[in-house]
C-alpha cells in the first residue's frame, strides 16, 4: 500500500534507518502499521540544553527587530509552501489523513506565516493620558521568553505552525516537543525551519524536544518557558496546567471538545448533511472540532438522519492514498479500541448504532447513533468518527443540550431565520459558534480556542499574539517638576 514510504521521508531528508543506540521510539504508519521509521529520543541532558540554547536564542532573537523577525517568518512561509505537497504526504503516511485535508494543514501554516508578517508592522501598545501635566503613559510590548509548545498527533504540523509564527515575530525561540505519534512530520517541519533561520544566523529559534508524555514533565516546570502552549486531552492540560500555575508561569490550553451541530427544522438540508458528514468523520472524527453531536429538530429528525446514515454508508474508507478514500484510518488500535469501547457503552446506556463498527485493524466505519441527551456518554469526547444523534424541540432546547457538556470549543447552528441563529450564538458557550457551516476548519485569522474543559485558550489568529509578549506600561516625564500621581505631596528640599 505504501510502498514507498521511503521516498516520502528522502523527499525531506528523514532516513528510514534505525536511529543511534539510546532511547529511540518506533514511528509504524496507522495505514498498514508498517514500521516507518525509528527516532532517537532526548534524555535529560539533551533536555536542559535544548533549553539553554532556547534562553540564548531569546536574547538574540530580542535584538533582532520585529518587522525583520516578520521577514523570517516570511521565509518560513515561502519554505513550506515550497514543500506544502512533500510536507502533505508525510501527514498522510504517519498520521492517516486523506492528502487534502494533510495538505490543507500544511496551508494553514502559510498562513498563519503571512499573518504573522503582516502583524509584525502593526502590533503595538497605546498611548494613555496621563493625570500629570507633561507626562505620557504608554503601553509597551515585549517579548515574553522562550515558548514550550506540546502538540498532538492529530494536527502534527499546524498546530506549532500557528504557535511558532506568532511567538518568533513576537521574538520568542519556540521548542516543540510533538507527540511521538507523529514525530517524523515534526521532524522535517524543524529541518526546513532550521535552515530558513541560520540563514539569518538565528539559529535555536526553532527546536525540538522529542520525549515522550511523561518525560516532558520536566520541561513543563522548567521556569526557562515563559509560556507553555500544549494542545491535547483535558486530562494532559490539567496538569499542564498544574505544574506551570505553581510556578506562577503562563499556559495556553487548547484541548478537546465534544462539539454540537443544531439543525432547525427550516435548515438548507444539503447543506447541514454536507457539514454533519464532513465535521463528524473527516479527519476520520479525529479534530478536536470534530461533530460529536447532531441536535436536529424533532420536525425533520427522521428524514435527516435517514439520508445522514445514507450518505454515512456510502463514504469510503480505507487507504488514505487512494483518491476516492474519505476517511482513512485511526491514528493506533488504542483508538480503535475506545472508539469500539463507546459503541459498546452508547448501547448500554440505550443508544441505537445505526451505522458504523470496526472494520479491521486500524479502520473503522463511521458510526451514527441514535442516543438520548441523559445518556453519560453523549457528554464526553470519543476521538474517532461517533456522532450522536438527539432530537431538540427548539432554539432553547439546543442551546440547552449544546451547553450540557464540560466541553465547549465549537458548535454550529443551520437555519434560515437569522433570530434563530443570532439567539443560538448568543447562548452558546463555546469559543467558536458558527451558522450554516460546521463545527470544524477554522480559519487562521479568527482566535481559535474553548471554553469549560477545552482549556480557555486562543491560539492563532486575532489579538492571540498578546499572549506571546510581556506588557509593560511606561511613564514619560517630559516636563521639568516631578508631580506625583494621586495628588501624593512628598517635597525634599
Ligand atoms: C485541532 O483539532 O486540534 O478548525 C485543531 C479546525 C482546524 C484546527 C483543529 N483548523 O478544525
Amino acid at each position: 500500500m505504501i510502498d514507498d514510504a521511503s521516498s516520502i521521508l528522502a523527499a525531506l531528508g528523514l532516513a528510514d534507518k534505525p536511529a543511534a543506540p539510546g532511547s529511540t521510539a518506533v514511528v509504524r504508519s496507522p495505514i498498514d502499521g508498517r514500521v516507518i521509521a525509528e527516532v532517537a529520543l532526548n534524555d535529560d541532558v539533551d533536555a536542559d540544553d535544548v533549553a539553554a540554547r532556547a534562553a540564548r536564542a531569546a536574547v538574540a532573537l530580542k535584538g533582532i527587530p520585529m518587522p525583520r523577525r516578520g521577514q523570517m517568518v516570511r521565509e518560513l512561509g515561502d519554505a513550506f509552501r515550497h514543500h506544502k505537497t512533500a510536507l502533505g504526504r508525510l501527514v498522510t503516511l504517519e498520521v492517516g489523513k486523506i492528502p487534502s485535508e494533510a495538505e490543507g494543514e500544511i496551508q494553514e501554516i502559510v498562513d498563519v506565516c503571512d499573518f504573522a508578517c503582516g502583524l509584525s508592522r502593526s502590533i503595538g501598545g497605546a498611548t494613555l493620558a496621563s493625570e500629570r501635566p507633561q507626562h505620557r503613559l504608554n503601553e509597551r510590548w515585549h517579548p515574553l521568553g522562550p515558548v514550550l509548545c506540546i502538540t498532538a498527533f492529530n494536527f502534527p504540523a499546524a498546530v506549532w505552525g500557528w504557535n511558532a509564527a506568532l511567538a518568533i515575530v513576537c521574538g520568542n525561540p519556540i521548542v516543540w516537543k510533538p507527540s511521538l505519534k507523529a514525530p517524523l512530520t515534526a521532524m522535517a517541519c524543524q529541518r526546513i525551519a532550521s535552515e530558513v533561520f541560520a540563514r539569518h544566523g538565528a539559529e535555536d529559534t526553532t527546536q525540538l524536544l522529542m520525549v515522550g508524555d511523561d518525560d516532558a514533565a520536566a520541561a513543563v516546570a522548567d521556569r526557562r518557558y515563559s509560556l507553555v502552549s500544549a494542545t491535547g486531552s483535558t486530562r494532559m492540560g490539567r496538569s499542564v496546567q498544574h505544574t506551570v500555575s505553581a510556578r506562577l508561569g503562563r499556559s495556553l490550553l487548547e484541548l478537546g471538545g465534544n462539539n454540537a451541530v443544531v439543525v432547525m427544522a427550516d435548515a438548507d438540508v444539503e447543506l447541514a448533511l454536507r457539514a454533519v458528514v464532513f465535521g463528524a468523520f473527516g479527519t476520520a472524527g479525529q479534530r478536536c472540532t470534530s461533530t460529536r453531536r447532531l441536535l436536529v429538530h424533532r420536525d425533520i429528525a427522521h428524514t435527516f438522519v435517514e439520508r445522514l446514515v445514507r450518505i454515512t454508508e456510502a463514504l469510503i474508507v480505507g487507504d488514505p492514498f487512494a483518491p476516492a478514500t474519505l476517511v482513512g484510518p485511526l491514528i493506533d488500535e488504542d483508538a480503535v479500541d475506545r472508539f469500539a469501547r463507546a459503541l459498546d457503552v452508547a448501547r448500554a446506556q440505550g443508544g441505537e448504532v445505526l451505522c458504523g463498527g470496526v472494520v479491521n485493524g486500524r479502520y473503522v466505519r463511521p458510526a451514527v447513533i441514535r442516543s438520548h441527551r441523559d445518556m453519560p456518554i453523549v457528554k464526553h469526547e470519543t476521538f474517532g468518527p461517533l456522532l450522536h444523534v438527539i432530537t431538540v424541540d427548539d432554539v432553547d432546547d439546543a442551546i440547552a443540550v449544546n451547553n450540557d457538556s464540560d466541553h465547549g470549543l465549537s458548535a454550529a447552528i443551520f437555519t434560515r431565520d437569522l433570530r434563530l441563529a443570532e439567539r443560538f450564538v448568543d447562548g452558546a458557550d463555546c469559543g467558536l459558534c458558527n451558522v450554516n457551516t460546521g463545527t470544524s476548519g477554522a480559519e487562521i485569522g479568527g482566535a481559535f480556542g474553548g471554553e469549560k474543559d477545552s482549556g480557555g485558550g486562543r491560539e492563532s489568529g486575532a489579538d492571540s499574539w498578546k499572549q506571546y509578549m510581556r506588557r509593560q506600561t511606561s511613564a514619560v516625564n517630559y516636563g521639568d517638576t516631578l508631580p506625583l500621581a494621586q495628588g501624593v505631596r512628598f517635597d525634599v528640599d
